[in-house]
Formats: structure tokens, sequence, C-alpha cells
């Protein structure tokens, strides 16, 4: 093995290194130098380091003929790098010590670092934890997708109000891309195509450059790294010349600002297909600049197209770059000149999908006049697919082409080798709802990958006073082999190593509870309950559940104070999507109560709410190690799986969940007795929604959703307006399509269940010791070596 093997790195080493950068790649001195310039110089002295293992890795797999994994995804939600490269690199104490030597504050110098938002939520997140076990496991890998100038929108409130403003993450200097100016593909769109001897010839009508920036991404203990290859669009002449010898300076620069629009914003909406011509066109540009590289550097290795299945595999990340079917069937046919049924077997051998909703709005279609416009000669050729789909089927009922659409499910589907759910829930849900006809046809085709994280992020870094204590019980074989947690659970019966578990999750609270005080103006005791609920604002997350059971917990409160309450604070973050008006009128409602709860005297030492602006990979961070509980209460059914609760579950925080996603396994795994169960099954959601006026009967049998419900009827958190609400109070007491009133008082209960058990300190210990101890399992290396095994066949080098 020619694995690179880590030389050792002093603090002192790291110090000269840093200082070398600082000088010679900077140009400043000591003196001189800002909080960014000692930021950029410790990035590059640790990027420096992971440049060996990165050209090594790459040679190997040359050598070793190895096939190779290809993650393609419209969303990398990678956050800050910096902290990350130290953590795997095992640099965190030097990088420490010769910041401190240097001066300077070593958490100072990484907080700098801008967060990369380069995804909306938990599939952009899915993928950044992806690739990150793909290199600890050594498995040859590279991710595609868009190096967006704006990542997604900044979240601040105005008046309690959702208010979005452009994220600038690149307008500070980002220390770990290498800029590829010879990695450039020319990508088409529009025009026509004609006939020429047989053979389609397409030309389109208007063309983009695709240029390549690479990140490198190493994996625990920097023994392996890949390439995250993120696509810029760039005209394909920077300007004009015409135009500005005329004078007309801004025709001049129209090609080169029409180009960049392409990679200039990320879509900021996790829901609603936009049908934005814009949209399609950023899907097509990073999945054909793609399929070019992985081509070219197949056609370096080898010479018979046959081979591509045995040395490529590509997983699609959700439909966004489902195209690829059609653009891999037109190079290899057209271009090529394969006959078309071997084009798209090679095709299917190749391509795999993972889905990753069954939200009926968020399942992409294309109306066939953009579609066609944009891609002509792709819309033959999916005309094509869906035929010869329909002859090798005569009994099939469906088409990927009805009511002039391009569904780009069905289309993934049937030109997927593999198609995968990310729960065991949802992988049952898609076979029996949205997939069923085509599982029918091919039976083979679905398998489940149950999501995970990389521990390496999501406890070792993010959690130090958890991980140590972890270490010092089972030694450090856990950070790349989580299972090994369970080696914990002889040690949850005795007292004092609880006591230490205790203290760790004790100490993160206070450490929250002072950034509160100093950054939100919010004060807490780190005595209380941190009950947490981070992530998209969505009627099916059903924020508005939670809040409304703090309404009633605090009206009851208020009804007798004195009552031995169990003190909690609900803590909320998530982003709307701009457009989505009833999720922004939760997060104002949410912000209305906190208003009125936190100025009440009388109960605001045992109730508080706070709703934290701009959650991002870096907040998340900052929450889930200081968190007693994790809130995850969607509809069942609706969560395809969740991966906040798996971290929320190894943080040692139990949930108060339903049976929903991953939800479930999670449950499995932890035990019943560790996990706060409510609310009803996905069958039980269907069958109550098809009972008439289940919201009102459920009103009318709970008296403490009743008042609460009239609480903002009657405009307890908006006295200013009190119709404010009307909207929400319509759609709850009326068509309630999540069924937030139905599962409100097991809600309810299971809620007063978790105060009782957080009011005995050992008990409640015990649990979130075990929450810990047994979430192993859910580990993003488990997921990606089912990926291997069961998707692409793939091997650890
Ligand atoms: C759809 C669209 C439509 C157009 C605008 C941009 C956009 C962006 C994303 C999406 C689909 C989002 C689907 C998604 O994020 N699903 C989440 O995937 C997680 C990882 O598998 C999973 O844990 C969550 O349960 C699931 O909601």
């Amino acid at each position: 093995m020619n694995i690179a093997t880590l030389p050792t790195v002093s603090s002192d080493n790291l110090r000269d290194a840093i200082l070398n950068h600082l000088a010679y790649s900077f140009g400043k001195t000591p003196e001189a130098a800002q909080t960014e310039d000692w930021r950029m110089a410790l990035s590059f002295a640790i990027r420096d380091r992971m440049v060996e293992a990165w050209f090594a890795a790459t040679r190997r797999t040359y050598e070793a003929g190895a096939k190779r994994v290809y993650y393609l995804s419209m969303e990398f939600l990678i956050g800050r790098l910096l902290e990350d490269g130290i953590v795997n690199l095992r640099l965190a104490d030097q990088a420490r010590a010769a910041l401190t030597d240097l001066g300077l504050d070593y958490d100072a110098v990484l907080a700098d670092e801008p967060d990369a938002a380069l995804g909306n939520g938990g599939l952009g997140r899915l993928a950044a934890c992806f690739l990150e076990s793909l290199s600890t496991l050594s498995c040859p890998a590279m991710g595609y997708g868009i190096r967006y100038e704006h990542g997604l929108f900044r979240q601040s409130f105005q008046g309690g109000r959702q208010v979005e403003s452009p994220e600038t993450w690149l307008l500070q200097r980002h220390a770990w891309e290498f800029e590829r100016p010879e990695a450039r593909y020319r990508i088409g769109f529009g025009g026509e195509v004609r006939e020429d001897r047989g053979r389609s010839v397409w030309t389109p009508s208007e063309q983009v450059d695709a240029e390549a920036f690479d990140t490198p991404i190493a994996g625990w203990q920097g023994k392996w790294v890949n390439t995250l290859r993120l696509w810029s669009a760039k005209a394909v002449a920077p300007f004009d010349l015409d135009s500005f010898n005329r004078g007309d300076f801004a025709a001049a620069a129209a090609p080169e600002a029409l180009a960049r629009t392409i990679s200039r914003v990320l879509y900021p909406d996790d829901t609603t297909e936009q049908g934005k011509e814009l949209r399609l066109k950023q899907e097509f540009f990073f999945t054909a600049a793609a399929l070019r590289d992985i081509l070219r550097r197949f056609d370096s290795e080898y010479d018979d197209l046959s081979q591509l299945p045995a040395k490529v595999a590509i997983q699609l990340n959700d439909t966004h770059p489902a195209i690829a079917g059609p653009e891999l069937v037109r190079l290899l046919h057209d271009e090529r000149g394969l006959p078309f049924d071997r084009a798209m077997e090679i095709a299917q051998g190749c391509l795999n999908y993972t889905n990753h909703t069954l939200l009926p709005e968020a399942l992409e279609s294309w109306h066939e006049g953009v579609f066609g416009k944009l891609l002509p000669r792709h819309l033959q050729i999916v005309d094509r697919i869906d035929d010869a789909h329909g002859k090798a089927h005569p009994s099939r009922s469906f088409s990927m082409r009805a009511d002039s659409q391009v569904k780009m499910g069905e289309l993934s589907f049937v030109m997927a080798n593999r198609v995968n759910g990310v729960s065991a829930l949802h992988t049952g849900l898609m076979k029996e709802t949205v997939f069923a006809e085509l599982h029918a046809l091919h039976p083979d085709k679905i398998v489940n990958e149950t999501n995970g994280v990389t521990p390496r992020r999501w406890l070792l870094s993010c959690n130090p006073r958890l991980s140590n204590l972890v270490t010092d019980t089972i030694g450090d074989g856990w950070v790349d082999d989580l299972e090994r947690l369970k080696e914990l659970e002889s040690h949850v019966d005795d007292a004092g190593w609880r006591d230490r578990f205790a203290a760790a999750k004790r100490d993160n609270k206070a450490d929250l509870s002072n950034w509160l005080a100093e950054t939100q103006g919010v004060s807490v005791d780190p005595e209380a309950m941190f009950d947490i609920q981070i992530k998209r604002m969505h009627e099916y997350k059903r924020q508005h559940l939670n809040i409304l059971e703090a309404i009633a917990h605090w009206q009851e409160i208020k009804d007798d104070p004195n009552a031995g309450w169990t003190p909690r604070i609900k803590i909320f973050a998530g982003k709307a999507a701009p457009g989505y008006f009833f999720a922004k009128d939760i997060i104002r409602l949410i912000n209305d109560v906190a208003r009125v709860v936190n100025a009440d005297t009388a109960t605001r030492d045992k109730l508080q709410v706070a709703f934290l602006p701009n959650y991002n990979v870096t907040l998340a961070e900052r929450l889930i190690p200081a968190a007693d509980l994790s809130e995850q209460i969607s509809t069942a059914g609706k969560e395809a799986s969740g991966t906040g609760n798996m971290k929320f579950a190894l943080n040692g925080a139990p949930t108060v969940g339903t049976l929903d996603g991953a939800n479930v396994e999670i449950r499995e795994h932890v035990g019943a007795d560790n996990f706060f169960l409510f609310g009803m099954t996905a069958p039980e959601v269907t069958e109550r929604r098809m009972l008439d006026g289940h919201a009102r009967a459920a009103i009318e049998a709970d008296p403490r959703l009743a008042r609460a419900l009239d609480a903002i009827r009657d405009g307890t958190f908006s006295p200013d307006d009190p119709d404010r609400y009307a909207g929400i109070i319509e759609n709850l007491a009326g068509h309630d399509y999540f069924l937030v009133c139905s599962d409100f008082t097991d809600y309810w209960r299971a809620q007063r269940e978790v105060d009782a058990a957080y009011a005995d300190p050992a008990r409640w210990a015990g649990m979130a010791a075990l929450n810990t101890a047994r979430s192993g399992w859910f580990s993003s290396d488990r997921t990606i070596r089912g990926y291997m095994s069961d998707i692409w066949g793939a091997a650890s080098l």
C-alpha cells in the first residue's frame, strides 16, 4: 500500500508554516495581519498537509484501475471547512498551540471562516457527510455540483418577520478551492436538431463554459482525500468587442453577465418545483459538465465504452441531475456512435437515483415547452427512452411523458440501475405509493440505504467534551467505527460515569447560554431543559404543533405557577422558502409568542421561547451538543428520513417524535424507553385524513388545544393586529392537512412524560447516555458502505 502516511507535525512546524504563508502567500507581516489573513494562512498550512494524500489517492486509483464513484448533487451544504480539516488531520492540539503561541485567539480565527451554505437542508448536508465518509473509507469518489456565488439567503427578523438578504460567502477569501482553468467544457442550450445521414445533430443557439473549482475533502486521519468539483459558469467570450467599440458597454458585458447568472444563486426552495427555466439550465449545466469530465477521465484510461458500467458509478442525488440519463445516452449515441439501445444499456449500468421526498409538490416535472426549448435533442431522447420502456413493458399504464410534462422521477427510475430511499419507512412508502407501478415492473431496483451523519463533524469536532469522555472511556476507535459506542453501555449504570456524562452536557449548555446572552440578548438558566427544533420551516415538520403546545403549557403554568413545573426553554431555528407565506407566518407567530411568554414574569422561570435567526451548519454545531430534547415531530409518512434526528441522539438528546422517517430506526436502536413516542402512524394518518371534520373533532375533544388556538385567535400574541394569524387558525381548524390538531393531545401527553423524566436527573442522564451509546449505526460510514456494496459495486482502496 502506498497510501500517504502523514508526517508528524509539531505546533512549531505548524507555526512556521503559518508564518510562511502569511508572508509568501498573503504578503503580510504578523503586525499588519488581520484575523482573515491569519485564517487564510492557517487554512493554507492545513491544506498543504492534504495535498500529498490527495495526489497519492489519485495515483492509487489509477494504478488499481478501480471503479470510481461520482456523486452528482445540486447541493453540498459543507459549512466551514477549516476545523473539519484540522480535526481530520488530527492537528487540533498543534493548531491551537501554534495560534496561542502567535498571540491569537484560536476560536476567533476559526470563526472568521464563512459558512458555505451551498444547499437548502437535509439533502445538501447529507451530500457533505457522504463526501467525508467516502474519503474516510478510501473509496475513489468525486462530488460534482455548482459553485454558487450566493448560497442560501441570510435570514434576519424585522418585527418577528423573516427578512431575506443575499448571502455572500465568496466576498471573503475562500481558502479551499483550486481553480482549474484547463478543466473547462462548453455547454449548449436551445437551438435545433437536424438529421444528417441517419444521425441527429444538435446545434445549440446559446453556449456557456463550465469551469472547474476543486476542493479537497480529507477523510479521517487524512489518509485519503477525494475531490469536490464545483462548476462555475463563464462566458464563452469574455465580452463583446464590437459592442464595446461602439461604446455600448452594457451590451458588451451582457454575455458575461448572462453566463454568470447560471451559477449565481442557489434556489432557496426545498419543496416547490419552481418551473423556472433558469433552474433547468442549472441542472443541465452541471450535469452535462460532470458527464463530459467523467468520460474524459474514462477515455484517458480505457478505450472500450462497454467497460463504462464496470468503471463508473454515478449517483443522482434526487432528480435534480436526472437529465444525466438522456445526456449520457446522447453522448454515447449521437457523439460516440453507439446504437441507441446499447447507449441506453450502458447508461443504465452506470446511473443510480436516490429519492429524498415523496411530497408531490417537490417531485420535479417540466413542461415539454420549456424542456424542448432548452434541450430539444433531450426531449427526443426522453421520448425514445419512454417508448423503449413501454415496448419492454406493454402492460404499463404510466408514462414519463404524460400531460405534456417530462417527469423527472420516472425518468430517473427508468434510467437507474438502482433506486434508493433514505430510511426503511420511506423506502417502503416509495414502493407502495409514487413508484408502485415501476416497482412492480422492476422488483429488484429499489433498495434502502438509511441516511447517516459523519461522526467526525457531528460528535468529535462539534462536541469536544462528550468526545473526550467517550475516548477516555473506550479509546478513540469509535471515530471511524461508531458502533463501538456500544461499549459505553456498560458504564451507564455507574453513577460516577453518568455524572461525567451529565457534566459534559451541562457545560455545553452553559456555553450556549453565555452565547445566547452575548449575541441574542436571550438569558436562560442552563439548568432548564433545552428543547430544540431546528430544520427548514415546513408545515409537514410541524413547528406550529410545537408552538401550540408551548402556548397550552404556558397557559397551564399561569393557572398554577407553583405546581412544580420542569423549567424549559424551547429553541427554534430554521429558514422558510421566501415564497412560502404560511411557513413565514409560523416564524412570525413563534417570535410573537416568544415576546409575550418571555415577558411574563409569572412564568418565565418555567418556560421561555427563542427563535434564533439564520440557521446554518455552524449554528447546528453550536446547538446540538447543548440539546436535552430533540423535536422530530413531522406528520408520519412525510419526513423521508431526517438526519438532524441522528445528530441529536448521537449527542445525547432523547427524541420526542413520531414514527416517521429514520425516527423509526432511531427508536429501534436506542430503545423504546429512551424515546418519547407520540402521534399517529403513517397508515393512521392516511385514514384520519379521510375522516370529515377531523380537526374540529380534535379541538372539541381537547380543551387545552381549544384554549391555545383561542389565544392566537384573540390576539394575545399580536394585540396590535389580532387577525394576524387568521390564516393559520383557519387552516388548523379547517383542512389541517398535516393533522396538527389530531396529534396535539398525544404530543402534549408525551411532553409531560418528558417533564417527569427530566425532573429525575439520574434517569435523564441514563436515557441521554443510552442515546449516545446506541446511535453508532447512524454513522454515514455505515450508509456509504451500504451504497458501495448494494448500489455501486465499489471497493475501498
Ligand atoms: C427540491 C427543490 C425543488 C426546486 C427548488 C430547489 C429544490 C431543492 C430541494 C428539493 C428537494 C428537497 C428534498 C430534501 O431535501 N429531502 C430531505 O432529504 C434528506 C436527506 O435524505 C432527508 O433526511 C429529509 O427527510 C428530506 O426531507
